[in-house]
């Protein structure tokens, strides 16, 4: 449960990171009152010490010292940079999502948070998640901007329309957390969030196997590629193949039609759907018609999952089964990983 720490006026610490933006945060503090406290006093004292005593006094001159200016210097320099390494190294862990990454898709909407988890569980306003696992938050959201925050893990990212953003997260204490949406988005914005639940790993796990019979993103994302979409006519393998091949593009780097390259990653994906024109790839024409107004954007998430899932050897055709995980950490490799076992057959 939400309980609270030492001082009340904060929340859990309930990641891995907790601890490290709160000793910046304190730091900071410190910092501020060390300074603020002789300040106000010098203030104080001088105002006593230099009142006025007679009309037109002259002042003594003072000529510099060398001593005093190297200690100004030198202590704010020092000051300063550890704020910067402070900062930096917390910024570096919080913005660079582990490899191996549980993944869970996030949309945000006026007024609620969708969630949809890799074996195809979704949630409204609730966020279940193992505890000790790296859950990394794939976000966009279907209108305005939003941004996730979870305050009891110490993390917070903006929601942005039209792109993707990440966040990460290893929860650590097992409980509930308040999940809030940290960006006026309109009327009911202060109504809009929800709770994480942290969960031991055995009891995400049965809570997973409980949640229904949803398709995971990477079949959603199948059925889309194959038969509502008709991207197979151009891109499913073969002789006559007209589109650009999709296997095992995830993490390379393409080249385009007039120069250029970029790496393909989840972003990329979403916009070689809704804006084939902008990157053509190259040796291919710009025949792809964009699918811009067509697709929601859980349509879109779930087609990433899938194109994510080829790999090199699997023909779209065929080989990407996404069987229940036996352990949430798993979660994000097991499409790629059971694909590959099957093509290896
Ligand atoms: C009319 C044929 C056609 C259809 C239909 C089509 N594509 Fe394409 N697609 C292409 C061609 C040709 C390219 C390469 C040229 C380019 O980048 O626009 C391409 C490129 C891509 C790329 C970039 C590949 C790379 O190597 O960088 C992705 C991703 C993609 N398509 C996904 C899809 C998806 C998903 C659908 C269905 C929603 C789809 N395509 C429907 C023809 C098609
Ligand atoms: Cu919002």
């Amino acid at each position: 449960m939400q309980s609270n720490s030492w001082v009340p006026l904060f929340p859990d610490q309930a990641s891995s990171f907790a601890w490290q933006i709160d000793y910046l945060y304190f730091y900071l503090i410190l910092i501020s009152i060390a300074f603020a406290i002789p300040i106000v006093a010098a203030i104080f004292f001088f105002a006593i010490k230099y009142r006025e005593k007679e009309k037109f006094a002259t002042p003594e001159e003072i000529h510099g010292s060398t001593t005093l200016e190297i200690a100004w210097s030198i202590i704010p320099f020092v000051l300063s940079m550890t704020i910067f390494l402070g900062g930096a190294i917390v910024y570096f862990n919080q913005y660079r999502p582990p490899e191996n990454s549980m993944e869970i898709f996030v949309v945000g909407k006026q007024w609620m948070w969708k969630f949809q988890h890799g074996t195809g569980q979704r949630e409204i306003n609730e966020l279940h998640v193992p505890k000790g696992v790296n859950v990394k938050l794939t976000m966009t959201t279907e209108d305005v901007l939003h941004d996730v925050f979870i305050p009891a893990f110490r993390t917070k990212a903006d929601v942005v329309p039209g792109r993707y953003t990440t966040l990460w997260f290893n929860a650590t204490e097992v409980g509930k957390y308040h999940l809030y949406c940290a960006e006026y988005c309109g009327l009911n914005h202060s109504g809009m969030g929800g709770w994480v639940y942290v969960m031991e790993p055995k009891d995400f796990e049965n809570w997973l196997a409980g949640g229904g019979t949803g398709q995971t993103p990477t079949e959603i994302g199948k059925d889309l590629f194959m038969n509502k979409l008709g991207c197979a006519s151009c891109h499913a393998g073969g002789q006559n193949q007209r589109g650009a091949k999709l296997e095992g593009i995830f993490g390379t780097e393409v080249k385009f039609v007039g120069g250029g390259s970029a790496k393909v990653d989840e972003e990329y994906i979403r916009n070689s759907i809704l804006n084939p024109s902008g990157q053509v790839v190259e040796g291919f024409q710009p025949i792809m018609p964009s699918f811009k107004g067509q697709v929601t954007e859980e349509q879109l998430l779930a087609l990433v999952a899938y194109i994510k899932s080829l790999t090199p050897n699997s023909a779209p055709t065929g080989t990407t089964s996404t069987p229940a995980p036996s352990t949430p950490s798993a979660n994000a490799n097991t499409a790629t990983k059971s694909a590959a076992a099957n093509s290896n057959k």
